[in-house]
């Protein structure tokens, strides 16, 4: 499978993604596709809408101290569901969909995620901290949220001045 991300202003990004009922090798091939071009872009999160499949289905892997990923570390959500939140974290977002801008978000601290892994089997994980970051930002992609939609009106004002600087400086560059 051949994948390339979806990049802002691109509107396939506003889609609803649709909830998985078939575990089938079709799902395993997206999965598998989605990896190596997270690794390739320096990503931590990619959800399959920004590769343009309107599906329910995430990635994570978030680096280790050091700042490796091992492969390990990699996890799958298919159909994620937030039971519970509590807490606010500030972070430093970007996102592999809006390259070279970085923002800092609000979100909640502490997070219980109920998803399903690539067989169906139904899981429960407790996050906190970038994790948790990371999760609430895929699954907001999942609803057609990106994280430039969480900001307030003049620093979305500003972003979208510098990011139609920055694609008319990418187009002349060509
Ligand atoms: C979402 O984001 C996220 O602009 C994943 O030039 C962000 O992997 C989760 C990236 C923050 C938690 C905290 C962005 C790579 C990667 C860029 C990413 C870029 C190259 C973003
Ligand atoms: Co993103």
């Amino acid at each position: 499978m051949n994948l390339t991300i979806v990049e802002y202003p691109d509107r396939k990004l506003k889609e609803k993604s649709k909830k998985i009922d078939k575990f089938d090798k079709e799902l395993h091939e997206l999965l598998d596709a989605m990896y190596p071009i997270m690794m390739q872009t320096n990503g931590i999160g990619l959800a399959a809408i920004q590769v343009s499949h309107a599906k329910q289905v995430l990635i994570l892997n978030i680096p280790e101290e050091d700042g490796t990923q091992p492969i390990e570390n990699l996890i799958e959500m298919i159909n994620p569901i937030i039971t519970s939140k509590e807490g606010e974290i500030i972070y430093q977002e970007g996102c592999l969909s809006v390259p070279s801008f970085y923002e800092d978000i609000s979100r909640y601290e502490n997070i219980t995620v109920n998803f399903q892994d690539r067989n169906a089997n139904t899981k429960t994980l407790d996050a906190d901290g970038l994790l948790s970051v990371a999760i609430q930002h895929e699954i907001d992609h999942l609803n057609g949220i990106l994280f430039i939609d969480k900001l307030a009106y003049s620093r979305r004002k500003k972003f979208e001045k510098e990011y139609k600087r920055m694609l008319k400086e990418k187009k002349t560059s060509n």
